[in-house]
């Protein structure tokens, strides 16, 4: 009996593994970045795996949660949302980065409901020999589409921790094309998404024209992550207007996308103004965006992206997905949850491109043509590489970073940087 089958064990291994020097309005990456790999072994020795965020913050809610899962079947999901809310609460003074709506400590439960949802499903899968998107309710799409992610970014990062990577320096209009070339020759993508809130919104806008014109046709996106202001907004919004398939994030708040909404014609997406469920209705309310950018790993999880996706459609919003620094565990979760939802209306993004270690057995998850397969294997579809996780989990003992702090980081190369959000 499947049923029979429960969770006895759960092991969370925080990892750190090499991330660029990319620039973003709150400063630029740190050398190194973080994630927490989760096991659940079953009473059958099975082991179900699942990846999030791996800040000081999250392992601490993630430790509490463990018992909560102990001598559950791993069909139990309900049983462990429930507990899972009833226990996890947020963390008031502990570390947010504004940028990544993952590290809000007000997302703790959905955090927590998602890693552990995440590896049941694997076990499901694995138990009843189905992949993940099965459980899901089978695949619309065989392959789910990316986005050509770029960034603004030095050559290498102050402190040289290590060599530097083989993408160069990104920052005039000609390096962000060849940027951009390197990353569709390697990975096939065929639509673009530049982080801006860097520079002058001038600089950011010729870019974009640069993109425009290097790659006709091609869907572009700019997102400045509310650095400019709505005024700042309302006025790069003309030269824009041709060449972006969506604008997103460029000035805070609801009340301000709702604004800009109105003198614009480019559909605003975000994955910062609308991160709960009371974000969604009251963004409904207000006309503030047209275009959601989803993610599992603080929204619930796949089943509660799959109702987000739901919602969206009933608001006719345009279904895209958001991306921080991230393995193959979490994009294999993001290709199944993606394959089953309809209303995709948006390739998705990823960072995947800008990391170059893996702890999936086999290394580095393939694209075809800016796509991921989805898996016709049981459960996710990848397994753990043992001898990568421990030395991605060294990486993390000896690098010394603990918690995301882009801000710190940018006043190593500039002293004088204040953050202040909106700059421009
Ligand atoms: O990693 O620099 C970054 C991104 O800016 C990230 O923090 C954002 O959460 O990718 C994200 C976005 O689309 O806003
Ligand atoms: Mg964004």
């Amino acid at each position: 009996m499947t049923r029979d089958i429960t969770i006895k064990h759960v092991t969370i291994t925080p990892i750190a593994f090499r991330d660029g020097p990319l620039l973003n309005a709150a400063g630029i990456h740190e050398p190194w970045a973080l994630r927490a790999i989760v096991e659940l072994e079953t009473s059958d020795g099975r082991v179900g795996i699942s990846e999030t965020y791996g800040d000081e913050p999250m392992l601490r809610v993630l430790e509490q949660a463990k018992s909560l899962v102990i001598g559950l079947s791993p069909f139990d999901l309900n049983t462990m949302e429930e507990r899972v809310r009833s226990t996890i609460k947020a963390t008031p003074g502990s570390v947010e980065f504004e940028l990544a709506p993952g590290s809000h400590s007000a997302k703790n439960a959905p955090k927590v409901i998602s890693t552990l949802e995440v590896a049941m499903l694997d076990l499901q899968g694995q138990i009843i020999g189905a992949p993940v998107v099965d459980l899901l309710g089978g695949k619309v799409r065989d392959a789910v589409p990316y986005s050509a992610y770029l960034f603004f970014k030095y050559a290498e990062h102050i402190d040289k921790p290590y060599a530097p990577d083989a993408w160069g320096e990104g920052i005039s209009p000609e390096q962000i094309v060849a940027q951009a070339q390197r990353m569709i020759d390697l990975y096939g993508f065929q639509s673009i998404k530049l982080k801006g809130g860097v520079f002058e919104p001038a600089h950011e806008i010729a870019c974009m024209q640069a993109l425009s014109k290097a790659f006709p046709g091609m869907p572009l996106r700019l997102d400045p992550n509310a650095n400019w202001t709505l005024e700042t907004s309302i006025k790069a919004a003309p030269a824009l207007d041709e060449i972006l398939e969506y604008y997103e994030d460029p000035c805070p708040g609801l009340e301000g996308m709702a604004e800009l909404q109105k003198h614009t014609k480019l559909p605003l997406a975000t994955n910062m103004v609308i991160t709960t469920m009371d974000d969604f209705r009251r963004g409904c309310n207000m006309g503030s965006i047209k275009v959601l950018l989803s993610d599992h790993h603080y929204w619930g999880g796949l089943r509660a992206t799959q109702t987000l996706a739901r919602m969206a459609k009933l608001w006719d919003f345009g279904m895209s997905m958001h991306s921080n620094s991230h393995l193959g565990i979490s994009l294999m979760a993001m290709t199944h949850v993606a394959a089953s939802v309809p209303n995709l209306t948006y390739a998705c993004d990823t960072h995947y491109p800008w990391q170059e270690e893996e702890v999936i057995k086999g290394g580095r998850v393939v694209f075809d043509n800016g796509s991921v397969r989805v898996p016709t294997t049981p459960g996710l579809g990848v397994e753990l590489d043992r001898n990568k996780l421990d030395e991605l989990h060294q990486q993390y003992l000896t690098c010394g970073v603990r918690n995301r702090d882009d801000l710190t980081q940018m006043r190593k190369y500039q002293p004088e940087f204040t953050g202040k959000n909106p700059r421009f």
